[in-house]
C-alpha cells in the first residue's frame, strides 16, 4: 500500500464542506476494541444522538485500538463499527477520517465501506471562516525521538507493502507484541517527552497560516492559547473515550468541548 496521504499536507480551504446546517464535530482516540466495551457503547450513543444532526464528523485518529490492514473489515467487531459509520454517512452526515498511530493502515476499502473521506495529516480546512489545522498530533511529539524513528519506519510505503503481505493473524500478533513493547518504552519516558513540542506546533501554525489547531493523541484534553504577536491561536486537544468520551463542536460562534457521557445520560 502506498501512503501518498503523507505527502499532501493541505487541502484547499474550500475543499471540505458539510451539511448546509449543523455544527462540525471532532473526535479522536476512541481506541475501539472488543476488550473495552465502554467506548463502544459511547460511540453508538454518539452516532445515534449527537452525530446524526451534524454538518460533518471528523475522526482524528486512533479510532481503533489497532488496525493492521483492511482485511480487518471481516472481523465481526469491526464490521459492526463500520456499519454504524456507514449508516451515519448514508443519513447525510459527511464523514472524514484522519488516521492516528494505531490505525494508519486503514485504506480505501475501509473508506468505501464506511462511506467516508480520508484526510492527510496534517490538513487545513476552513471552519466558518477560521483556517483550522487538523492532525492526529503525534507529528508534533518531536521530543520523543524513539517514537519518531519508529514512526518513520512504519509510515514507509515499502515497509507497509511488506507488512501487509503477511497473513492477518501474523500481523495481529506483531501488533500485539509491538503494543507491549510500546507500553514498556513509555514507562521510561517522562510526560513532557510524550507531549507535543511547542516549537513544532508553532512551526506548523506558521507554515499553514492557521488560527486554530485541533488534535488528539496525547489524551490531555484542553484548550490552549498561543500568542503570536497580536494574534491568538487556539490549540484544542481532544479527549480519549476510555471513561467519559467527549467531542469538540464548532459552529459560527466558535468551538466548545462537550462531555459525551453527560449529554447522552450515561453513568
Ligand atoms: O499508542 P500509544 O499512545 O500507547 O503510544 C504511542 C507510541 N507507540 C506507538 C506504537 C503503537 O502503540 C503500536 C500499535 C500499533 C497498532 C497497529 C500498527 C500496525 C503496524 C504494526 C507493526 C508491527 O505508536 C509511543 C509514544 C506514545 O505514543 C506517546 O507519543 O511514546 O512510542 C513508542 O512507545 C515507541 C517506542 O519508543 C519505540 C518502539 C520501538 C519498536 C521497534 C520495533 C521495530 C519493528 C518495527 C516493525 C515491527
Ligand atoms: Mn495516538
Amino acid at each position: 500500500m502506498t501512503d501518498r496521504r503523507e505527502d499532501m499536507t493541505t487541502l484547499p480551504l474550500s475543499g471540505i464542506s458539510g451539511r448546509a446546517t449543523g455544527p462540525m464535530l471532532f473526535i479522536s482516540d476512541l481506541h475501539l476494541s472488543p476488550g473495552r466495551p465502554r467506548p463502544v457503547k459511547l460511540f453508538h450513543h454518539f452516532v445515534d444522538t449527537v452525530a446524526s444532526g451534524a454538518g460533518g464528523l471528523f475522526i482524528l485518529g486512533d479510532f481503533f485500538e489497532a488496525w493492521v490492514g483492511d482485511d480487518e473489515l471481516d472481523v465481526p467487531f469491526n464490521a459492526a463499527i463500520v456499519a454504524a459509520l456507514r449508516r451515519l454517512a448514508d443519513s447525510g452526515t459527511p464523514l472524514f477520517f484522519l488516521p492516528g498511530n494505531r490505525d494508519f493502515l486503514v485504506g480505501e476499502d475501509f473508506a468505501r465501506a464506511a462511506g467516508l473521506t480520508m484526510l492527510p495529516d496534517p490538513v487545513t480546512i476552513d471552519l466558518s471562516g477560521t483556517p483550522t489545522m487538523l492532525s492526529h498530533g503525534d507529528l508534533f511529539c518531536t521530543d520523543d525521538a524513539a517514537y519518531q524513528a519508529f514512526r518513520s519506519q512504519v509510515r514507509n510505503p515499502e515497509w507497509q507493502t511488506g507488512f501487509l503481505a503477511q497473513p492477518l493473524a501474523e500481523r495481529q500478533a506483531l501488533a500485539k507484541s509491538l503494543r507491549e513493547r510500546s507500553e514498556r518504552a513509555k514507562a521510561d519516558k517522562t510526560p513532557l517527552i510524550m507531549d507535543v513540542n511547542p516549537t513544532a506546533v508553532l512551526a506548523a501554525i506558521h507554515a499553514h497560516g492557521v488560527a486554530r489547531l485541533i488534535h488528539g493523541h496525547t489524551h490531555r484534553p484542553a484548550r490552549h492559547e498561543i500568542r503570536i504577536g497580536e494574534k491568538t491561536v487556539e490549540r484544542w486537544v481532544l479527549p480519549d473515550w476510555y471513561e467519559t468520551g467527549g467531542y469538540l463542536l464548532c459552529d459560527d460562534s466558535g468551538c466548545r468541548a462537550l462531555d459525551l457521557s453527560l449529554s447522552v445520560g450515561l453513568s
